[in-house]
C-alpha cells in the first residue's frame, strides 16, 4: 500500500500529453474533446453489424488495425473499449472479464503496438462476463454482495491496467470501487501509467437500451436501479461525484449526456479541477440517427448543437458514436 493518500496522487493524472492536454479545458471540438466506444468480440475476424445503432460494429481483433488506421490518420487520440463474447463462459463472478481469452486483454497489446500515440481506456464491468447480467456481485437473495464485488472489479482493472489499458473506467456504479482499485493500482506501482476514469455519476436511464443490445449485457431479471443514481436526484450525483474524488479519481464522468447537462454542470462546477467527461450514450446516438433518416434534424447540425452544449455545460471530453462522423466534420474542407 503506497504511503501516499490516493487523492494526492497526481502524476497519474498527467503522466501522458495527452492527459495533460484533457488538464487543460477548452470549449471547442477538437480530437481530444472525443473518445470513441468500441465493441471488441472474441472471433478474430468478424466485423458484426449492431442493428439498434446502424454504423457501429462488433470488431475482431483482426479488424480493429485497418478500422483505427484511417480516423488515427483524421486525428483520433482515445478510445473505450468494451468486451463483448459470443463463445466465453458466463458465470456468477464473471470470471471472462480477465481470462487470458477475452478480447480485450488479447487486443490491447497489438493496440499500444500499432497505435502507440493513442489512449486506450478499458471499461471495467462485469456484466458482460456474468449470468445473472449485473454488474456486480451477487447475495443468494439476489440482492448486490459490494464488498465482493468491488474486489473483483479492481482484480479487473489491474489485469487490464497490466495488460495495456492507460486508464480504466469502472461502469460498475458500486461504492467504493474507485479506492479499491486505486489501491489495487498502487500495490502494482502503476500510478504513474494507469489514471482512473469514473462514471462517477451515472443514472439508471432508458438510454442505454441499443448498449446492451450490443454489448449482449442486460439484466437476467430485476434492474439497476439499487446501484445506478436515480435519475432524478442532484443530491446523489453531487455525493457520488465527491466521494470518487476523495477515493482518488483522476477524471469524472456524468452519463448519460443529453438529459443531464444540468449535472454535468454541477459536477464541473464543484469539481473545476478534475477533467469531466460525457458520454453520449447509444440511446442518444440512435435517437438522432432515427430522427436525421425521418427528416426531422439536419445531423451535423443538430449534433454540433449538442456537442457545444455538451462542452458549454462543463464537459472537456465527449464519449460518442459519432466520433468517425467528427473527425470528417473537423477534417479542413477541401477549397475546390
Ligand atoms: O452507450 C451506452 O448505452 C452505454 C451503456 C453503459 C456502458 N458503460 C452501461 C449501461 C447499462 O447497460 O446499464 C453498461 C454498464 N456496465
Amino acid at each position: 500500500m503506497s504511503q501516499v493518500e490516493t487523492k494526492h496522487i497526481l502524476h497519474s493524472g498527467y503522466f501522458h500529453p495527452l492527459l495533460r492536454q484533457w488538464q487543460s479545458p477548452n470549449v471547442e471540438i477538437t480530437p481530444k474533446n472525443l473518445m470513441y466506444p468500441i465493441f471488441i468480440l472474441d472471433e478474430p475476424n468478424a466485423k458484426e453489424a449492431i442493428s439498434s445503432m446502424p454504423g457501429v460494429y462488433r470488431y475482431g481483433i483482426n479488424q480493429l488495425k485497418s478500422m483505427l488506421q484511417p480516423l488515427v490518420s483524421k486525428g483520433l487520440q482515445s478510445i473505450l473499449l468494451f468486451g463483448v463474447s459470443n463463445s466465453l463462459k458466463k458465470d456468477e463472478i464473471g470470471s471472462s472479464a480477465d481470462s487470458t481469452e477475452n478480447p480485450v486483454i488479447r487486443a490491447l497489446p497489438l493496440l499500444r503496438k500499432w497505435f502507440p500515440a493513442l489512449i486506450i481506456t478499458c471499461d471495467v464491468c462485469l456484466c458482460p462476463y456474468t449470468t445473472h447480467g449485473h454488474c456486480g456481485i451477487l447475495n443468494k437473495d439476489g440482492t448486490l454482495n459490494n464488498e465482493a464485488s468491488i474486489k473483483r472489479i479492481a482484480e479487473v482493472a489491474l489485469a487490464y491496467a497490466k495488460s495495456g489499458a492507460q486508464v480504466v473506467a469502472p461502469s460498475d456504479m458500486m461504492d467504493g470501487r474507485i479506492a479499491a482499485i486505486k489501491e489495487s493500482l498502487g500495490a502494482a506501482n502503476l500510478y504513474n501509467k494507469v489514471a482512473v476514469l469514473s462514471y462517477a455519476v451515472k443514472f439508471s436511464s432508458g438510454f442505454y437500451g441499443p448498449f446492451r443490445d450490443a454489448a449482449q449485457s442486460a439484466p437476467q431479471f430485476g434492474d439497476r436501479k439499487c446501484y445506478q443514481l436515480p435519475p432524478g436526484s442532484k443530491g446523489l450525483a453531487s455525493r457520488a461525484a465527491a466521494r470518487d474524488v476523495a477515493e482518488g479519481a483522476d477524471f469524472l464522468m456524468v452519463k448519460p449526456g443529453l438529459a443531464y447537462l444540468d449535472i454535468v454542470k454541477q459536477v464541473k462546477d464543484d469539481h473545476p479541477e478534475y477533467p469531466l467527461f460525457i458520454y453520449q450514450v447509444s440511446g442518444e446516438y440512435a435517437m438522432l440517427l432515427h430522427g436525421a433518416k425521418n427528416g426531422a434534424i439536419n445531423l451535423e447540425v443538430v449534433l454540433n448543437e449538442i456537442l457545444m452544449s455538451m462542452r458549454r455545460a462543463g464537459a472537456d471530453c465527449i464519449i460518442t458514436y459519432f466520433t468517425p462522423m467528427i473527425l470528417d466534420m473537423l477534417q479542413p474542407k477541401s477549397k475546390y
